[in-house]
């Protein structure tokens, strides 16, 4: 039998009890498992559930010419902490990524800013901003055309980024239909969202994306 677990938030809202998982597996174009894909789950029929941003800054660091990490998932309201390791300068600029179907129009605003050179035994220069809006925003560096990094501020706290295995793991989510949006820095137009019905049972979905991903520079 199944037993509804009802929560009073802005309206009450009923949900089913059972737990259920749902196993997402992103491949390439080539069938290939890929990593770093985001993966974003929107609940039907209610709203996405929101979490709070984590009390201390998400480090995004410049080192050795790339941002580190590639891509970065937070919710609206994190700060960001952009360092930089190398001991020359690097002009960091966040602009809306484009060419994304689902994009929010009112995506985080751009910002650019110069960080100086780490000098030997100083602390690196760093800059903090915080991002207020769900969006991607696409990373660069003035002086470095071949840095790139993004970071995707999402609207649903059901969101993971896959991993060496192209996998991403929810578990304990409550049954109930669900929207699928996944996302890759190297898509061009993001395709439509996939309806699931979560059940009792965790549900296994393969997605594939038609991405061929860079090599990234070791
Ligand atoms: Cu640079």
């Amino acid at each position: 039998m199944r037993k509804l677990l009802c929560i009073a938030s802005t309206q009450l809202v009923c949900w089913a009890a059972q737990a259920s998982g749902l196993h997402v597996q992103v491949q390439d174009r080539e069938g290939k498992p890929l990593a770093e894909a985001v993966v974003v789950l929107y609940p039907v029929g209610r709203a996405a559930p929101a979490s709070a941003p984590p009390p201390g800054p998400v480090l995004i660091e410049q080192e050795r010419m790339r941002f580190v990490p590639a891509l970065t998932v937070v919710v609206p309201g994190t700060q960001l902490r952009f360092a930089n390791l190398d001991r020359w300068d690097h002009h960091v600029r966040g602009t809306q990524a484009t060419g994304l179907a689902a994009l929010d129009p009112n995506a985080p605003a751009g910002f650019e800013f110069r960080l100086a050179g780490r000098a030997a035994g100083q602390a690196p220069a760093a800059t903090e901003l915080v991002v207020d809006k769900p969006g991607v925003v696409l990373l660069g560096c003035h002086l470095h055309g071949s840095m790139r990094g993004h970071v995707f501020v999402t609207d649903s706290a059901w969101t993971l980024k896959t991993d060496e295995s192209g996998v991403a793991r929810f578990e304990g989510l409550p049954a109930g239909q669900v929207e699928l949006r996944v996302w890759h820095p190297e898509l061009l137009v993001e395709p439509p969202r996939q309806a699931l019905q979560l059940g009792a049972t965790t549900l296994q979905q393969t997605v594939q994306l038609g991405v061929v991903p860079r090599r990234r520079r070791l």
